[in-house]
């Protein structure tokens, strides 16, 4: 397949450090050989996330020279809104200055202590929202949505029995929402497709109870919609998008994604007095309800880059980039899942790395080699990650993947970067069995691997 050129030329840039591997031996010991503790200009091409680390248009630029800092009703806010109508088509439009404090807010509305709320699967943010307000987040993703060398071209489907059962069982008095996470981030950043999500509206809808989107990625869901779903080819994004969310009472959603900004977010509902609740807690957390934690221009640039996002050259660039990385190291024998998804590639370091066990973390160990080696920073979402004691047995569970993302930040490096960090990858892979595992010398109670520090075996 022919992949395309950037649909962008280069108007601002940014020099790139070079270190040398001596200078990250160093580093990257000083930092606990945990990559979070590096500091960024010390980083060749970093993949940590692309999340609030894309590139602005000249359009969001310009925008944001027209910011209307009024407290109250700026006409950036008022832009926003029209914008944010016109695409999501929710009735309450509710600026935050980020995505998991739309899920806050949300969570805090919706929830009591003991509910259930199913999602294809949580962001980890969301998971810890809803388990903040005493609910219990359960993730049912089709089967081969955990399959790492399964290729489904929908594989964030939610599984309509599982969520069957789950009503059964926990019935609609303990379910105040379903959501889902369009494209399914800790899935491998796969989409659902229209069909399910149909199916899981008709679903819930019976029993009374509102389906919410986790919207951050919600553009690449749609461009995937279009190229793989029957009865989409001729639609625009838009229309995509406008159907996919008349299914839904509402969503949240992070604008450092698909919005195309280094930061915002937004809640959209239908029900006024959903919209009115939150809106109180709004204020006590956030700010007046025409700027929720942002300047006015931020929502500038948030209305101008989600109107940037539909753009198919845009969006088809962006995939098949992400899914260039996937083919040129699939090409060379690099296990990674199947398929690529939206918004990065995740090398599946089991395979990698069949000679470190999980209890001495591959998944960082890899994630460690490539900075050292090549100053490409990665996340492991593995066993540093999500590793646990169980509270009966006190025994160590280990999660079934363990993966290491490599996320693409939106219009930021260019096809010869991708081609750099593909052939470091190659280069690391046929001396695999050098990397050494890990040890935990420290780590906190909670979400330990930001700030863990370990040691090489
Ligand atoms: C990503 C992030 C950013 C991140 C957040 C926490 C730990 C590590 C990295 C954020 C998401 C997301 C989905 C599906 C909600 C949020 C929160 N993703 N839902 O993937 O992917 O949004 O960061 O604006 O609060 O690196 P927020």
């Amino acid at each position: 397949m022919q992949f395309p050129a950037e649909p962008f030329k280069i108007k601002v840039v940014e020099p790139i450090n070079r270190t040398t591997r001596e200078e990250r031996a160093k580093l990257i010991e000083e930092a606990g050989f945990n990559v979070f503790a590096i500091p960024a200009e010390k980083i060749m091409i970093d993949l940590l996330t692309d999340s609030g680390t894309s590139a602005m248009s000249d359009n969001q630029w310009a925008g944001m020279m027209i910011g209307d800092e009024s407290y109250a009703g700026s006409r950036n806010y008022f832009h926003f809104e029209k914008t944010i109508k016109s695409i999501f088509g929710f009735k309450n439009v509710i600026p935050t200055h980020q995505g998991r404090v739309a899920e806050n807010l949300l969570f805090s509305v919706m929830l009591k202590p003991g509910d259930v709320v199913p999602n294809n699967i949580h962001f980890d943010t969301t998971r810890a929202n809803v388990e903040h307000k005493g609910g219990q987040p359960l993730d049912l993703v089709i089967d081969e949505g955990l399959d790492p060398t399964y290729d489904h071209p929908f594989k964030g489907n939610m599984d309509i029995e599982k969520l069957k059962n789950a009503i059964r069982k926990y019935g609609k008095e303990r379910i105040p929402l379903v959501m889902l996470t369009v494209t399914n981030n800790s899935g491998g950043g796969q989409p659902v497709s229209m069909e399910n999500i149909r199916q899981v509206s008709r679903t819930v809808k019976k029993h009374g109870i509102p389906l919410f989107f986790d919207a951050c990625r919600f553009a690449e869901n749609c461009y995937f919609i279009k190229q793989r779903e029957q009865g989409y080819r001729d639609k625009s994004i838009s229309d995509v998008a406008l159907e996919m969310f008349s299914y839904a009472d509402g969503c949240t959603m992070s604008a450092k994604k698909d919005g195309l900004v280094n930061m915002g977010g937004f809640l959209g509902v239908n029900d006024d007095r959903i919209a009115q609740n939150i809106t109180n807690l709004l204020i006590l957390m956030e700010g007046f309800p025409t700027y929720g934690g942002l300047s006015g221009r931020d929502l500038e640039a948030v209305a101008r880059g989600l109107k940037e996002v539909l753009n198919i050259d845009y969006l088809h660039y962006r995939v098949s980039q992400v899914r260039y990385l996937g083919d040129l190291l699939t090409k060379a024998g690099v296990p990674i899942v199947k398929p690529t998804g939206g918004h990065a590639v995740y090398l599946n370091a089991k395979e990698f790395l069949p000679h470190i066990p999980q209890e001495q973390f591959p998944g960082q160990a890899l994630t460690v080699s490539l900075y050292r080696e090549a100053g490409i920073r990665a996340v492991e979402i593995g066993s540093l990650m999500f590793a646990h004691k169980d509270a009966e047995t006190g025994k160590m569970i280990y999660p079934e993947l363990e993966l290491v993302r490599l996320a693409i930040p939106r219009r930021v490096y260019t096809m010869q970067h991708i081609n750099y960090v593909a052939g470091a990858i190659v280069e690391i892979f046929k001396s695999r069995d050098k990397i050494r595992g890990l040890q935990i010398i420290y780590e906190a109670p909670v979400l330990r691997h930001f700030t863990a520090k370990l040691k090489e075996i």
